[in-house]
């Protein structure tokens, strides 16, 4: 957002961060192994391409490099303030600007935009005991790297996206290491493989080949989400039967395959990609534990029937507080307007974006607005457009405000609904982040890329209410 700004000659703008450097998630999530689920040169910014990508799939260290570059490239640094936490926004109607609280001191901005992300705030588990533990515990987004691993009893807790990375990187250190299940992921193949020395000269002389392989990437992701990532079909089964082979030919033991075998739709949850960590479950030093955890001590965990693993080191690879994200930081519209409470029972956005009742202000990648079969950098790009061109908008009409008129929100809504209904998500038999406390996804676009950057191609402004300045800015 910040470099198209730039690029478009808004300049008075500032990045608020609450971290000491940017990168967001790619700062935060350091933990072994931790790398992109999404091949490395359909993950980078369309306008900001990155020949020499060591892997398909990159690694933690290098996207957070190409982040932190990117600073560099594009001029950002004199537009940041990091190690600053927005602490809470309040609309002033009489100026027309937002109010904005930082834990270093107010700040005012005509238009606010929220790129906090869902991802952030570590979900820990409502285990019995759970800070009783003696040994060092901690979530998988927040790795303490003092602590040594070799030798040591590790317990891990979780099976999403973050733990399968983590068991394989971290299996062969460790002396002992148990797994808590309790849901198993459907896990397809990821044949990541290096990019070598002449691959990054030819991608580096001939754009048009990183190209092809960028829009490759791309449209194969596309039409498993078109045929088959949204809605339960041919597809479905056919991408359950190249999951249930993987885990044949990786998995001999039929006692272990059966604790691995998910008992829901192929889609419902995040579908993981990986070859290595069926692998790292049949090695000795490593048991899958699938009974409920009763209590955690001081000394390691003991489960429903009596169990006990005595541990020294525990990981929480239990994900994250999706929900209550953007509730964290009070957001107030106009009449005083509480943004988590505008939601009331359901969190939704117009266009995913913006909220009638809070003017000049947008969420990149805000409800609905996620992926799980592509590249999610390819909707903010769109969002990033669309909110430019409200800008410029606002810019040239010399308007004081803009926000979605109530009509084409609930419109927009009705219509998201109609997407939504007969999804996987509420036909798979699952739950995940993905969905609220009644099921319902508020996280996930319901379609392909193509569709939803179809619908952001323009603002249609007959869906927004425009005011104007009171003397031309
Ligand atoms: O978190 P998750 P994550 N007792 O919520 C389990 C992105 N990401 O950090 O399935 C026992 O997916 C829970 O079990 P269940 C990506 O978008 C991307 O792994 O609820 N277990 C589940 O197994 C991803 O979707 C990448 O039954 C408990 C796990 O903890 C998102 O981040 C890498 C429990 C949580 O899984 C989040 O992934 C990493 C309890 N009380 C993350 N509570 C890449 O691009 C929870 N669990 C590669």
């Amino acid at each position: 957002m910040a470099i198209r700004c730039l690029q478009s000659g808004i300049d008075d703008l500032l990045v608020v961060e609450k971290a000491e450097a940017v990168g967001g998630t790619w700062h935060e999530n350091t933990y072994p192994g931790a790398a992109c689920d999404i091949p490395a040169h359909l993950y980078a910014l369309s306008f900001a391409p990155k020949a020499d990508w060591s892997r398909t799939y990159a690694g933690q260290p290098e996207i957070a490099a190409y982040l932190r570059e990117l600073v560099e490239r594009f001029g950002l640094a004199r537009h940041l303030s990091l190690s600053t936490a927005v602490t809470g926004a309040v609309w002033d109607e009489a100026r027309s600007l937002w109010r904005v609280e930082t834990d270093r001191g107010p700040l005012e901005a005509r238009v606010l935009v929220s790129g906090m992300g869902a991802l952030h705030h570590p979900a820990l588990p409502a285990i019995p005991g759970l800070q009783t533990f003696r040994g060092p515990l901690f979530h998988t987004s927040a790795w303490d790297h003092g602590v040594p691993l070799r030798g040591k009893r590790a317990g891990v807790i979780g099976t999403g996206a973050s733990a399968i990375q983590v068991v394989p990187a971290i299996a062969p250190e460790v002396e002992q290491l148990v797994l808590f299940q309790r849901t198993p992921p459907w896990v397809i193949p990821r044949n990541d493989r290096p990019i070598g020395p002449r691959m990054q000269a030819l991608f580096r002389r001939l754009p048009a080949a990183r190209r092809l392989l960028r829009a490759a990437q791309f449209w194969l992701r596309e039409a498993q989400a078109a045929l088959g990532f949204t809605r339960v079909s041919g597809l479905t089964r056919l991408a359950e039967a190249a999951s249930r082979r993987h885990l044949r030919q990786q998995i001999a033991d039929p006692g272990l395959r059966a604790k691995l075998a998910p008992p829901y739709r192929l889609g419902c949850k995040r579908v993981l990609i990986s070859d290595d960590y069926y692998p790292a479950l049949t090695r000795p030093n490593v048991t899958l534990e699938t009974g409920g955890i009763r209590t955690v001590t001081p000394d390691g965990v003991t489960m429903q029937d009596g169990r006990h693993h005595p541990l020294d080191v525990l990981v929480l690879a239990t994900g994250f507080d999706v929900t209550a994200s953007l509730a964290r930081v009070p957001v107030v519209g106009r009449d005083g307007l509480i943004l988590a409470r505008a939601w009331g029972e359901r969190v939704a956005a117009h266009r995913g974006l913006a909220l009638a009742g809070f003017p000049n202000f947008f969420m990149l990648l805000g409800p609905n607005t996620g992926l799980g079969h592509n590249s999610v950098v390819l909707m903010i790009e769109a969002q990033v457009e669309y909110v430019l061109a409200c800008l410029t908008e606002m810019r040239a009409r010399h308007l004081a405000a803009i926000e979605p008129a109530p009509e084409a929100q609930a419109r927009y809504l009705a219509e998201l609904e109609t997407r939504l209904s007969g999804s996987i998500w509420q036909q798979g038999g699952c739950a995940s982040w993905y969905q609220d406390a009644s099921g319902r996804n508020i996280a996930l676009w319901p379609g392909t890329v193509v569709a939803y950057q179809r619908a952001m191609r323009r603002p249609d402004w007959a869906e927004f209410v425009l005011t104007p300045a009171r003397s031309p800015a």
